[in-house]
């Protein structure tokens, strides 16, 4: 393609910018017929656009979905596995931009060649950002959240928030509803909490939230991105362009370097957010309080009440309360007062699998964080208790275990392997917690079809029945004072169908240890 096609294709781009702006024939390639995948040629062909979906996946869902995509007038629908490795042609020419979903890598081959042909690629926040304003509808302002850890969290945080203030909000992105989903509600919204996951935040140019935060950096999805350089410099394009106020943790420099390095609207302000006693410009706790010293006028040598760090909930680990004075930083930007930011917190419910209390029995609690899906995230929550008896493992998304179980080893009594290949924790903890009992949950392959507890009951998959054991094996180990926390520190792809089947299997496997406990005790 020479030079001027392409300045004449990026001058069209420029001009769409508004639901209103002329969509219409725009030759477009969409990857994924997933969740972001149809959003995405769903609003393009409502918006009268050429296009054409391309995914690996063929199954009943990408079916279906197809079949409701030619309805609504796409193009062409292409699936199954290799069809996707080729950028196909749109009405037999090249196409002028590409929308993709976040599964995909930069280096997918497909990815890969329309960057070649100097074809732009936007992701679905991008597309979703562009097309917000339209005439007759609200135009909502953007809240947005990333981080390696604690992002569903704050955000479920901060849309508890906004809705306690009476405003129309929802939270969308990452946490499950695709953002185009909330931007083209008929009515809108005034405000929408929007989670970001790099492989968004890679794809994404022109937002300008209100407000926006990366609450954490660590290791994770380093195999999508290349390298942690990487991941990192998609994490900070958060901050591009914030209006109000970036908000970082104090307790990360990282953070705060990447609000130094951000473009923002002139007069956004950096505000830092902290579980200890907040300096100037940061909302942090003084005493079991929540409390603001950046958006007071008597910040130098006051702060402003605002919740009660109980109000949270009864269990509140670190990280949680970091979480909401991260939430509480966010909205306040926005223009929420402290009594909404009390009420958001009271009306909040931790969300199912994030260290959510699944029995206490013996003296032992036991813990679903099926959530903590990399050693960041377990690393949180085996912080919180002590001494731990702790079920992980999983698919490792080539993440490194070593800093995590060097950290946490202290605390460690013994370790139940799930997963089909837990190695590299396995390694690591032989490396640096080597006198901790490690139990791998169905022998050295945890995936193993020919498992007899499996065979025996085929209604269990093989994910379910490990859990069932790990949790048996837990339990013949824990003593009074224990906790036996499951936090994987993995994916739950290789035996599950997701972290809530990974969660829910474990909270059964719990519930049904209880019941024959109980019913054994009857017995007696
Ligand atoms: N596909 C291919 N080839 C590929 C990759 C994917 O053809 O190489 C196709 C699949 O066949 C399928 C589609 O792409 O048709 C799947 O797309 P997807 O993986 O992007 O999944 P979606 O269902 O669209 O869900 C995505 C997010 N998934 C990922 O980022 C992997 C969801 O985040 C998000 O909730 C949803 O959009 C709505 O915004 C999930 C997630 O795991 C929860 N996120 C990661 C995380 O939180 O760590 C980033």
């Amino acid at each position: 393609m020479d030079c001027s096609t392409v300045s004449t294709q990026e001058n069209r781009l420029e001009t769409l910018r508004s639901w209103d702006a002329d969509w219409s024939g725009l030759r477009v390639v969409v990857t994924g017929i997933s969740k972001t995948g149809f959003s995405v040629a769903d609003t393009l062909a409502e918006l009268g656009a050429r296009v054409v979906v391309v995914a690996a996946s063929d199954d009943d869902e990408a079916r279906a979905h197809a079949d409701t995509l030619r309805i609504v007038g796409v193009a062409d629908v292409i699936l199954g596995a290799g069809t996707s490795t080729v950028l196909p042609l749109v009405d037999g020419e090249q196409a002028e931009l590409v929308v993709t979903s976040p599964g995909f890598r930069p280096s997918h081959p497909l990815l890969a060649a329309a960057a070649e042909a100097g074809i732009p690629i936007w992701g679905d926040v991008e597309l979703a950002w562009r097309v917000q304003t339209k005439s007759g509808r609200k135009t909502a302002q953007w809240i947005t959240i990333t981080g390696t850890n604690g992002k569903t969290t704050t955000t479920t945080m901060v849309e508890s928030m906004l809705q306690g203030a009476g405003l129309r909000a929802i939270a969308a992105g990452n946490i499950g509803t695709p953002i185009l989903d909330a931007v083209r509600d008929p009515e809108g919204y005034d405000v929408l909490a929007v989670e970001l996951s790099t492989f968004q935040l890679h794809w994404s140019e022109s937002l300008e939230p209100v407000s926006s935060v990366c609450l954490n950096l660590a290791e994770d999805h380093v195999d999508w991105h290349g390298s942690f350089a990487a991941y990192a410099a998609d994490k900070a394009k958060i901050y591009e362009n914030t209006q109000v106020a970036c908000i970082y943790n104090a307790e990360q420099i990282e953070t705060e370097r990447m609000v130094e390095e951000a473009d923002v609207k002139e007069g956004c302000r950096a505000v830092g957010f902290t579980t200890g006693i907040p300096a100037v410009s940061m909302v942090g706790v003084v005493e079991g309080m929540l409390v603001d010293r950046a958006f007071i006028h008597e910040r130098k040598d006051s702060a402003a009440e605002l919740a009660k760090v109980s109000d949270i909930g009864d269990l509140v680990p670190r990280h949680l309360v970091a979480n909401a004075a991260a939430a509480a930083a966010l909205v306040l930007a926005y223009g929420l007062s402290p009594a909404d930011v009390q009420k958001g917190l009271v009306n909040y419910h931790n969300g199912e699998h994030r260290i959510q209390p699944v029995a206490s029995a013996d003296g032992v609690l036991w813990i679903n964080d099926s959530k903590a899906t990399n050693p960041h995230a377990a690393a949180a929550s085996l912080a919180a208790f002590n001494p731990v008896i702790w079920i992980a493992g999983g698919l490792s998304k080539g993440v490194d275990y070593d800093e995590l179980v060097k950290a946490q080893a202290a605390r460690l009594k013994a370790v139940v392997l799930i997963g089909v290949d837990s190695s590299t924790l396995a390694a690591s903890l032989a490396r640096h917690a080597p006198k901790v009992p490690v139990i791998a949950a169905s022998g050295v392959h945890t995936g193993n079809k020919a498992d007899p507890q499996a065979a025996a009951n085929p209604t269990l998959s093989d994910g379910d029945a490990i859990m069932a054991r790990a949790v048996a094996e837990a339990a013949s180990l824990a003593v009074d004072g224990d906790t036996v926390l499951m936090a994987p520190a993995s994916a739950s792809m290789d035996q599950f169908s997701s972290y809530a089947h990974r969660g829910q299997a474990f909270m059964d496997a719990v519930r049904k240890l209880m019941e024959s406990r109980a019913s054994a005790d009857k017995e007696s």
